[in-house]
């Protein structure tokens, strides 16, 4: 029989889904991103931002498993030779580490470094999709979009970093896509809090022209229900 749909209060109004036709994304949760001596930190950001969220993250993985839903991570990752990475994106930041450097964590943005893995309190698991990315948007380049058709996806949650970066541009492929998404507030994190409440007010402004919002608890409590 067919599981009932899950509603959940949100933002800017109530979100419905149904688990057999909804995925939850993970953005980026990278060691470069997230972890103390890493690739953000050097840059001189903040990462204890990046981190505080891992808790919030662990606990909706931790309930979508339980429940069986749909689960992908992504990682910004290049090939090693970089013949993925336009020289435009390359030269553009911090000249002194960039796309391909050696960094503290092995080469930056690189496929298969140390700092490209995804922090080990959200791991994986077998059966999980990981989604390389060479752009910011987790749908440009990559095989998304056909694994989430195949599937018979409608629907996404999304959590990671950064929030007006990785995660708004993959939100914004997916809503053109057709996709209804989610973005859980505590689940997502910027070096700039800023930019954070700018973009959750942006994503549900002018009635979800983007998607909703919500924290990880009516999420969860729907999940369980
Ligand atoms: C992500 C970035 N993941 N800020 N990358 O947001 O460059």
């Amino acid at each position: 029989m067919k599981p009932p749909p899950r509603t959940l209060d949100a933002n800017p109004f109530a979100y419905r889904y149904e688990l057999p036709h909804t995925a939850l994304v993970i953005i980026d949760m990278q060691r470069d991103f997230v972890e103390p001596g890493g690739f953000g930190e050097s840059l001189g950001n903040d990462v204890t931002k990046l981190q505080s969220i891992i808790p919030t993250c662990q606990a909706v993985l931790s309930a979508w498993r339980q429940a069986g839903g749909l689960v992908v991570h992504t990682r910004e990752a290049h090939a090693p030779d970089l013949s993925d990475c336009p020289p435009a994106k390359r030269l553009r930041g911090e000249p002194r580490l960039r796309i391909g450097d050696d960094g503290p964590m092995g080469r930056i943005l690189i496929a298969g470094e140390p700092g490209n893995q995804i922090v080990p309190q959200l791991a994986p698991r077998v059966g999980e999709f990981v989604i390389d990315k060479p752009g910011k948007g987790a749908f440009y380049a990559t095989p998304l979009h056909a694994l989430l058709q195949g599937r018979g996806i409608t629907h996404l949650v999304f959590m990671g970093v950064t929030t007006e970066v990785c995660v708004q541009t993959s939100m914004r492929e997916a809503n053109d896509r057709g996709y209804d998404c989610l973005l859980v507030e505590d689940g997502t994190a910027s070096y700039f809090p800023e930019f954070k409440q700018a973009t959750l007010d942006m994503v549900r402004a002018q009635g979800a022209i983007v998607g909703w919002t919500s924290p990880a608890a009516p999420l969860i409590e729907s999940l369980y229900a």
